[in-house]
């Protein structure tokens, strides 16, 4: 009989493997058994057998967790126990909840790690050696054990830990574009996750295996809907779906928010006008408010794109953006419940530039918002676009919290087939230095309320995430939600460190893969903001779909969704002058860095074309000419995409074959796609040039009358 069963036991165990094959599903927690030998033989040394004392849903999900963790990485069965039995513990807990941890003292510790950080050490007490998680909150021990598990993950030593570890951002929270029909919007990996015509009764376990995800990487929110709103999701039909989310996340420490359509008081509630200074519509959405919090009492709040891409807000009645965040405050303010009010808005009917406008709406508010609101604002002015200087509002509303808004989904960036580790562009835009409040004030203190000594902080990503099985589509998208969910909980982290953590647990510890992996996604970014937009060029894609190269767009129904709006291209030189001499959009940053943006000489080059205006001879920092610097980064932009795919080769055999091969076909799209960009620019832009390309670069294999012609369709994501 026993041998019956260890045959069964192993034809389970072969068929399972190839149920899971490596098809990108489990992410980062993949949890397979640790190769290097003596830290697996250290890793079971410690981990003898598992305490968890307390019995919460998140203690639950916590033990489960590190159960199935142990039980891959160290390749057999951890027991779980309530009383030390063995010599070699890890215990996880909170004083309140475990009476081991409570012996242990660690109070003191304790109160550096808050509401949500954790302690990971290593102590002895009676005899025996503790490795231990501990925390003031349940949310806590979930987050410090999926910290535990990262580093068996990522093989590091674990016999003498000492850290706690704390968020510096309180609301980590990712924004779904997803619409009730299930598109998503700018969404290139599939459907919606959420499927509401199987909820509220079905739980899939995608959802599960989602809000796993994020609290293995501290976010603590998600905005279901699109900020381009359906009001239905704010009636009962819905909110029982919504609330049936809620539920199956709770235990994650993942809250849920909704999209507000401002006129929802009319389009569902029977009102006659939305204007958020009638008590009317004032006492509907405080009405409201509580009917959503009946549902799901820990509801986070609202998140509002108004007057905005037509939108509806408060404009529409005279009223100002703070007149309309701060009636939906007041009406979740006695639940708890935050408004995320986007500054995210521009008119093509306002002469002045795109790019000015937010600050131009939103700095005259400042001191005007509830306390209860943030502002999220983009990371740059214009939109998500491959590179953007930082945006102006950054550091200058010092009495309001502002929000970060990124953009995980590739919109801008190649979309879902397209390799960029987004890590480096976030970073660059956190440390960018606003002088708001003299040398050092880094965006990053600003939204991390260091700067203006603010409580309220929040971090927004626009996520990339859909029904795909691998979840974003491209194998390597899953890299940006992950550093995301990283640069939230600590963005002083590097971006060398999140891509190795990453690649160790993604795909595997062996320093033959990481080393040249990494350093290609490293380079990524910057390859594809040659080949698409070099020196500052932006906004020159192809038009709605926002697919492919769009230079020559131009005469549509808005002025500023054309690309010729952006570079200006002429006979002379090309770039939008945005010094004393155009929009002055410069005059909006603080002084040093007006000063240095203005001026041609000392402009950071990346940022060349976006704030000037620039003739082609004029000699840039290499001492070629404009024209020349274009041609050759463009040029460049197509060779990295070429060194990638030649070091993706050669790591073959060192991943499984199933993503390698993915990723391989990836990057040949990638390349057919950076070389389409390449020629389309520059054979557009040398309309105005009238200069050669140099004779040492690839000629463009097709004419600009065939790039023109190009119409791709069915693109997703629109
Ligand atoms: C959700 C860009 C995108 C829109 C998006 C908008 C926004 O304009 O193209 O799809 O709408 O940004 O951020 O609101």
């Amino acid at each position: 009989m026993k041998k019956i069963c260890t045959v069964f036991v192993l034809l389970m165990i072969l068929l399972g493997s190839h149920a899971f094959a490596e098809d990108g599903y489990r992410l980062w927690q993949r949890y397979e058994q640790v190769q290097d030998a003596s830290k697996l033989q250290a890793y079971r040394k410690a981990a003898g057998e598992i305490i968890i004392q307390g019995n919460s849903p998140t203690l639950k999900v916590a033990q489960q967790e590190l159960e199935m963790g142990l039980n891959g990485l160290l390749g057999q069965a951890v027991p779980t126990t309530q009383q030390p039995t063995q010599q070699n513990i890890l215990v996880a807990g909170t004083p309140s909840t475990s009476a081991l941890i409570k012996e242990l003292n660690l109070s003191d510790k304790l109160k550096a790690a808050g509401d949500e950080g954790y302690l990971l050490l290593t102590t002895t007490k009676n005899g025996r050696n503790y490795t231990v998680i501990a925390a003031n909150t349940d949310i806590g021990v979930l987050y410090g054990s999926f910290h535990l598990l990262r580093l068996l993950q990522t093989e590091q030593d674990i016999a003498k830990l000492s850290l706690t570890s704390t968020p510096k951002i309180k609301h980590r929270v990712l924004n779904h574009w997803d619409n009730l029909d299930r598109t998503v919007e700018r969404g290139y990996s599939g459907f919606s996750l959420w499927n509401w015509h199987l909820l509220p009764d079905y739980i899939d376990q995608r959802y599960i295996d989602y809000a796993r995800a994020n609290a293995s990487i501290g976010i603590n929110g998600t905005v279901l809907t699109n900020v381009n709103a359906n009001a239905l999701v704010l009636t009962p039909d819905y909110l029982k779906k919504v609330a049936a989310l809620a539920d199956a996340f709770r235990p994650y420490g993942l809250k849920v928010y909704l999209t507000a359509r401002f006129s929802a008081p009319i389009e569902i509630g029977g009102l006659k006008t939305a204007d958020p200074l009638d008590p009317q519509v004032q006492a509907w959405w405080k009405q409201k408010s509580d009917e959503i919090y009946g549902y799901v009492p820990d509801f986070g709040g609202f998140l509002v794109k108004a007057n905005s891409e037509g939108q509806p807000g408060p404009q529409n009645y005279g009223r100002n953006h703070a007149d309309g965040a701060n009636m939906l405050a007041d009406a979740v303010a006695a639940h708890g419940g935050i408004v995320m009010w986007r500054a995210f808005v521009y008119d093509d009917k306002e002469p002045d530039d795109r790019a000015k406008q937010a600050y131009n709406e939103f700095k005259p508010l400042d001191g005007q918002f509830r306390d209860n609101v943030l502002v999220q604002v983009k990371n740059g002015p214009i939109d998500f676009q491959p590179r953007e200087p930082f945006h102006p509002m950054f550091g200058a509303m010092p009495k309001t919290p502002l929000m970060m808004e990124f953009q995980i989904t590739q919109e801008y960036l190649g979309q879902g087939t397209t390799l960029a580790y987004l890590s480096p562009m976030y970073k660059e835009t956190l440390e960018s230095d606003t002088y708001a409040k003299g040398k050092g004030s880094t965006v990053a203190k600003d939204i991390d309320g260091t700067l203006y000594k603010h409580t309220l902080t929040g971090i927004a990503g626009v996520a990339n995430i859909g029904t795909d099985r691998n979840w974003t589509g491209h194998q390597f998208g899953q890299a940006n939600w992950y550093t995301f969910g990283r640069l939230a909980w600590d963005h002083t982290l590097s971006s060398e460190e999140i891509a190795e953590e990453w690649l160790r647990m993604t795909f595997t510890n062996n320093s033959q893969f990481i080393a040249p992996v990494k350093s290609m996604m490293l380079g990524s970014h910057e390859t594809i903001v040659n080949y698409m937009t070099p020196l500052g060029l932006h906004h020159i894609m192809g038009w709605s779909h926002h697919y492919g190269p769009g230079p020559w767009i131009k005469d549509k129904h808005r002025a500023d969704w054309t690309s010729v709006y952006y570079h200006r291209a002429d006979e002379k030189g090309i770039g939008f002058d945005r010094t004393k001499t155009g929009s002055n959009a410069v005059s909006q940053y603080f002084p040093p860095v007006a000063k240095q943006f203005a001026n041609l000489k000392t402009v950071p080059e990346k940022y060349l074309l976006w704030f000037h205006h620039v003739d082609w001879d004029y000699k840039v920092n290499s001492g070629r000419t404009l024209w020349n610097e274009l041609c050759y980064r463009y040029s460049s932009g197509v060779d990295g995409v070429r060194q990638m795919q030649q070091t993706w080769d050669k790591v073959q055999g060192q991943v499984d074959e199933e993503r390698f091969q993915h990723v391989k076909t990836f990057l040949a799209i990638q390349e057919k796609e950076a070389k389409w960009w390449r020629d389309a620019c520059l054979l557009y832009f040398q309309t105005f040039s009238k200069r050669p390309i140099p004779q040492d670069l690839e000629k463009p294999a097709h004419t600009l009358e065939h790039y023109m012609s190009l119409d791709p369709k069915f693109v997703p994501g629109i």
